[in-house]
């Protein structure tokens, strides 16, 4: 694919995104598009939004639930980056700026020291690990139905839109960090529910995968950064007037209005 394809193709998902409007998958134009050339144009993509004044928060991990993968027919997860924008203070999600958003639980975790692959274990991740923190993502993929193939969700930097971070912050091995139980509540009503270890049987091996993945690209995991390693509970489709609440055990509670 010529650079000129890929820089046209980042500026199109750069407007869908600021214009909030669906658009049509990428493969329906080219159907060829591999998952590397789809990485070419999230790499634009994210270069872009740093030429914007963008600071990055951290890579995030997207697809790490069996289920997700199955669903999407993958066997690997893929990653994304989460900016400054994406991140409020306020409990506060405005639906007006983004598309058809959705909500899924997950566990970030913060690092104390970078970490570089190739061969980067679940082990290295705990020692590297400062705090975990939960936090609640919201998903809006660019596509039209948010429906797309494994290639179009990497060009549409995994669908990142939104997060929220919960205040509890714990160390590593204060927890049995596959163990933790999450609940996901829209307006008082469950609506879905799961242990973390749905996330490649363990959060800190998705961190662990994310490290190896970059470390194709020459790229490492930073000191400082915050990495979501990928939803536990499925994500839930956001309405205008919905209370967003979700409980961790052992890491407390992150809520937020839809609004
Ligand atoms: C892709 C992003 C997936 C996760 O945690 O699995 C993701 C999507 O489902 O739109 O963020
Ligand atoms: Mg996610």
């Amino acid at each position: 694919m010529e650079n000129e394809t890929i820089k046209k193709i980042a500026d199109f998902l750069v407007e869908a995104e600021k214009e909030k409007k669906e658009v049509p998958r990428i493969t329906a134009e080219y159907p060829d598009l591999s998952v590397e050339e789809a990485y070419a144009i999230q790499e634009e993509l994210v270069n872009i939004r740093l030429g914007q004044g963008h600071r990055m928060i951290g890579p995030k991990m997207g697809l790490t639930s069996h289920a997700k993968m199955k669903q999407l027919n993958v066997d690997e997860p893929i990653y994304g980056y989460i900016f400054d924008y994406m991140v409020t203070d306020e409990n506060v999600l405005h639906v007006n700026e983004l598309i058809h958003p959705k909500v899924e639980a997950e566990i970030a975790f913060i690092l104390s020291s970078d970490l570089e692959g190739p061969d980067v274990t679940t082990e290295d991740v705990l020692a590297s690990t400062e705090y975990v923190v939960p936090a609640l993502e919201v998903i809006d993929s660019r596509y039209q139905n948010f429906q797309f193939t494994l290639p179009d969700v990497i060009a549409d930097n995994a669908s990142s839109s939104r997060v929220f971070f919960g205040s509890v912050m714990k160390k590593p091995d204060e927890m049995e960090l596959d163990l933790v139980g999450v609940t996901l509540a829209i307006n008082g009503e469950l609506r879905d529910l799961g242990a973390s270890a749905a996330v490649l049987d363990h959060p800190a091996n998705s961190v662990a995968m994310l490290a190896n993945m970059l470390s194709r690209k020459g790229k490492k995991l930073k000191a400082g950064q915050v990495i979501l390693t990928g939803g536990i509970t499925g994500a839930q489709l956001l309405s205008q007037g919905d209370l967003v609440s979700a409980k961790w055990d052992g890491l407390g509670t992150v809520e937020f209005k839809v609004e």
